[in-house]
């Protein structure tokens, strides 16, 4: 088990995490001791580049994402005075992990090793899961309360999962058209379709990585968007139609 700790304000936040672990299945608790949601992202560099590197390709916006950052997770966001918690295969090497503050600000790093030896170990198995891929999201089993949720990227390119209740009467294309709007810069006409409060993101992957995640899920329709580029660069997936609705029974 992987402790990892975040702290701070709205505008600023402090990740404490162990600076070496082992490699192989690992479960990572997030513990949010601060006032806003947070998430830490975990991401294996093969190279030199440093935290600020992984740092600028994050606030890039659209930019190309490098060969040299690989693999992806970590925990997803966490409701503040929560700890949660997400398990995956580690491989060796030089991570960075990556907790943003939940307004305009630098987000905070902290490198981690992930010393190998160990093999891979094999999930926990679920009731509930995800399938994201290039451009597309498959949901099984999902339920109202606390689901423990399989993950599975089976794309090739990187994607995450931002679910949110969507309100009465709204349909996908409420959801599309607002997101659009929000995306392509212009101001989004009305209140949105969705419940942003009672959301969820879960943490990037990249295409073949799997992982097990707590997510908390209410009754009913949720919409499922993607806003990750593609590593080559563009606009955010929900762009290219990656959005679906799911039942949650
Ligand atoms: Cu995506």
């Amino acid at each position: 088990m992987v402790a990892i700790e975040v702290s701070g304000d709205a505008k600023k936040v402090d990740v404490k995490a162990p600076g070496k672990i082992k490699g192989g299945l690992v479960q990572m608790n997030l513990k949010n001791s601060s006032k806003g949601p947070r998430d830490a992202q975990v991401i294996r560099v093969e190279g030199e580049q440093s935290a600020d590197d992984v740092l600028k390709v994050i606030m890039s916006q659209g930019g190309p994402i490098p060969d040299w950052l690989q693999d992806g997770g970590g925990v997803g966001e966490t409701a503040p005075g929560k700890t949660g918690s997400a398990t995956q295969n580690l491989a060796e090497g030089k991570y960075v992990l990556v907790a943003a503050p939940s307004e305009d600000g630098e987000p905070a790093t902290a490198e981690l090793q992930v010393e190998g030896g160990s093999s891979e170990g094999e999930l926990p198995k679920t009731s509930a899961e995800i399938v994201a891929r290039e451009y597309s999201f498959e949901t099984k089993g999902l339920k109202s309360g606390k689901n423990e949720v399989l993950y599975k990227n089976e794309g090739q390119e990187l994607h995450h999962v931002v679910g949110a209740p969507m309100l009465p009467g709204k349909t996908l294309d409420d959801v599309k058209k607002f997101v659009s709007e929000e995306g392509g810069g212009g101001r989004p006409s009305g209140p949105p379709p969705i419940d942003f409060e009672n959301g969820f993101t879960t943490a990037v992957t990249d295409g073949g990585i799997d992982q097990v995640t707590d997510l908390e899920l209410k009754k009913g329709k949720y919409a499922l968007v993607c806003f990750i580029q593609d590593r080559k660069g563009g606009p955010p997936h929900v762009m290219k139609g990656m959005l679906a609705e799911a039942n949650v029974q």
